[in-house]
């Protein structure tokens, strides 16, 4: 038996609220669609983050929809396991349950409100001479995940000692030995042992092979299809499905296939110690150009830029879509603010850096930038009555337990 397996698609995801990047993204899942109607396994699976918010917008809803029709009126079942990105934060049906409900062939088990032997029963599918467990993710913050990850991880070892055949794991999980080693879990040695672990979490493409006689012959990572953040963007991670071959003794990867619907680069650095606006026009200029130069397909223009603090960051994005526009590129800065050497300072000087929003929350709730972050675009959402933004911005802080570490610090608890 053959299968198609990817992770973290994140559908509906817009990177830096850029129109033409949603786009992207879609483009992106299309790719893999029609790989998977051409290359016709007889399972597809996306081992979570299908979709990038719990509630997506709805054209993105109806071409999911649409996408998954396309594959499972070709006879190719389809299995989603939950990630973070799917899972609300309130106790309420998700969106995929909804879809494997409503869509013939397409399987989305989510057991809860049991206890864990018949979670993991539950969660067990049969496909032919194949059975396939899908971890039942649950939303919370790291240390929980691992303690959860560390009962449950036994009981499907034993349901999948029950089962004869093929068997595959597939888990949103992170794992030991992966770039993201603050959002591990576990050991891919105490991933059950299965013939093939069909992993995601992790944005990279990543590969395991059982070296004793604990865990799967193999658990692999192909990588989320798209380029979210600068660090990924940064990488030269190749992204999107692998192939796999079941029907041999051990798992046999057929082909890694390689999804880039634009180039991303990320350019040097440039520095803007004093609001001199009109120079910096003529830099970016110049560092576009440079690194442009040659390259027919899209180009997604990162370019990192540090700014003293008489610097206004309004002004120096307002010129980076000003020339987004004139150079008909996209161009993204990533601004962060330093105070360079020798730099006057003057009282006016430390008052505008002082207004900083982010860095009054990160110093009255003792928290990291990015929560602080997190909560002021909260703020907003929430005086905006912007409701779909503030619950995944809850979820979000909830995913990192920075909510409860707020708790603490507060007192709250
Ligand atoms: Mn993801």
């Amino acid at each position: 038996m053959q299968i198609v397996h990817v992770s973290d698609t994140h559908l509906g995801a817009k990177p830096y609220h850029i129109n033409r990047l949603q786009e992207h993204v879609i483009e992106a899942f299309d790719t893999v669609i029609d790989y998977v109607i051409e290359a016709r396994p007889r399972v597809m699976i996306i081992a979570g983050d299908v979709i990038d918010r719990p509630r997506p917008e709805t054209h993105i809803l109806l071409h999911l929809i649409r996408k998954l029709k396309e594959v499972t009126e070709r006879g190719v079942k389809v299995i989603l396991a939950h990630g973070e990105h799917d899972t609300p934060g309130r106790r309420d049906k998700t969106l995929l349950e909804v879809l494997s409900e409503a869509i013939d062939g397409v399987y989305a088990p989510r057991i809860t409100g049991s206890t864990l032997e018949e979670r993991v029963a539950k969660s067990m599918i049969q496909v032919d001479d194949t059975t396939i467990g899908v971890y039942q993710f649950v939303k919370t913050h790291v240390e929980r995940q691992r303690e959860y990850a560390k009962n449950i991880m036994p009981l499907y070892e034993k349901a999948f000692s029950r089962v004869d055949g093929r068997k595959v794991f597939v888990a949103h999980i992170g794992v030991e030995g992966t770039l993201i080693e603050y959002a591990t879990h576990v050991n891919p040695r105490d991933l059950p042992s299965v013939d093939y672990a069909a992993l995601g979490h992790h944005h990279g493409r990543w590969y395991w092979k059982r070296d004793g006689s604990q865990g799967p012959l193999m658990a692999v990572y192909p990588g989320s299809l798209y380029p979210l953040t600068i660090r990924e963007a940064r990488s030269n991670d190749k992204r999107g499905p692998i192939l796999v071959d079941l029907s041999g003794d051990e798992p046999v990867i057929q082909e890694e296939y390689n999804v880039e619907v634009a180039k991303h680069i990320v350019t040097r650095e440039i520095t803007i110690p004093t609001p001199e606006y009109i120079k910096v026009e003529q830099r970016l200029r110049e560092v576009v150009a440079n690194s442009t130069r040659g390259i027919n397909k899209d180009v997604v223009l990162h370019v990192p830029v540090s700014i003293g603090i008489t610097v206004s960051r309004a002004k120096i994005e307002s010129i980076f879509i000003k020339l987004s526009r004139q150079m008909n590129k996209i161009i993204i800065p990533h601004i962060r603010l330093t105070a360079t050497p020798g730099e006057s300072r003057s009282v006016e000087d430390v008052i505008v850096a002082s207004v900083d929003p982010i860095e009054i929350i990160k110093t009255t709730y003792k928290v990291s930038k990015e929560t602080a972050k997190l909560i002021l675009a909260l703020k907003d959402a929430l005086a905006s009555g912007d409701v779909e933004a503030a619950d995944s911005i809850i979820d979000e802080l909830t995913q990192k337990g920075e909510l409860l570490k707020l708790a603490n610090s507060k007192g709250l608890r």
